[in-house]
């Protein structure tokens, strides 16, 4: 039986963070990380049957052309994700009642919309990138038992490529879902190992007044690459979702709308549209 302390469930019997019962969620999930892009997804559906928020987590359970779908917004972090897969899972795979956990296991689909930069001149802005992989460079995966969904060929080359310090511990690297990769793949999107930072400036090269560890780490990012796929672009979640739905046994994709270049330095003169062609397309996608 599983404590309280550990799996804290609201007075009405939802998860703690989420706020949301196993009957609140469809088994496809799509994840966004801004709370406003929730509804830019759920008001192209058929109907919305359930809604909440609480904190940065908004959820709304609908239908799309006939597909029940669930769109949640994890707000921004691995350590957010950590929260959001670990609560998602309980509800599908832990009796919430007697907190033990269910003999059947169920595996959800999980597609992230996100945005994101690249790293390579020649993917541009408002161009869609899909991650074969992520590389986490967050350590959040590293509390867990991992190393069974972890490539450690690839992390040590991107280690001995980078010269990357062990005082920021040890990147993990981990694949999408093939399902899902086969699902959604077209002609019109790029793809490449996404890496995942567990920060927005130091964390991603960005320098405003503090002096970074590495000021070269881009530039190395974007000339690694491993068995000819190389590093696209560079967010806060996708290895994140990768490492745990592969623990906790559900397929996941991540797909970016590319809205800033690191390389070119240069940013989308309408990064809310390119978000929205990526919604159009995952959405596609989805029912098809
Ligand atoms: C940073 O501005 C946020 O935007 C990107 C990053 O991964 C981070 O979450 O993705 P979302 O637009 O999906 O939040």
């Amino acid at each position: 039986m599983i404590a309280a302390s550990e799996l804290i469930l609201n007075p009405d019997g939802s998860v703690y963070h989420l706020n949301i019962k196993p009957e609140n969620i469809a088994h496809d999930i799509i994840f966004v990380g801004d709370p406003d892009r929730v509804e830019k997804i759920t008001q192209l559906f058929d109907s919305v049957e359930f809604s909440t928020q609480k904190r940065e987590f908004k959820t709304e359970t609908g239908t799309y052309k006939g597909k029940k779908i669930t769109v949640i917004s994890t707000g921004i972090g691995p350590d957010n994700i950590d929260i959001v897969l670990n609560e998602l899972d309980a509800l599908v795979n832990i009796d919430l009642t007697t907190r033990t956990i269910k003999e059947k296991h169920t595996a959800l689909n999980i597609v992230r919309i996100g945005t994101s930069g690249s790293l390579q001149a020649d993917i541009p802005v408002d161009s869609f990138v899909m991650s074969k992989m992520g590389l986490g460079l967050d350590c959040m995966l590293r509390s867990y038992q991992a190393d069974h969904v972890t490539h450690a060929t690839l992390e040590d080359a991107f280690i001995k490529h980078t010269s990357w310090s062990p005082d920021k511990g040890r990147p993990y690297a981990v694949s999408c879902s093939e399902k899902l990769e086969k699902q959604f793949e077209s002609d019109s999107i790029f793809k490449g190992i996404t890496a995942t930072a567990g920060g927005f400036f130091g964390p991603q090269g960005r320098i405003l007044r503090l002096p970074i560890q590495d000021e070269g780490l881009n530039n190395k990012m974007d000339s690694f690459s491993h068995n000819d796929v190389r590093i696209t672009n560079l967010e806060m979640e996708t290895a994140a979702i990768y490492g745990l739905s592969a623990l906790l046994g559900h397929h996941a994709l991540s797909l970016n709308a590319i809205i800033a270049n690191r390389a070119t330095k240069t940013f989308s003169s309408d990064p809310n549209q390119a978000t929205i062609n990526l919604i159009d397309y995952a959405l596609e996608q989805l029912v098809k």
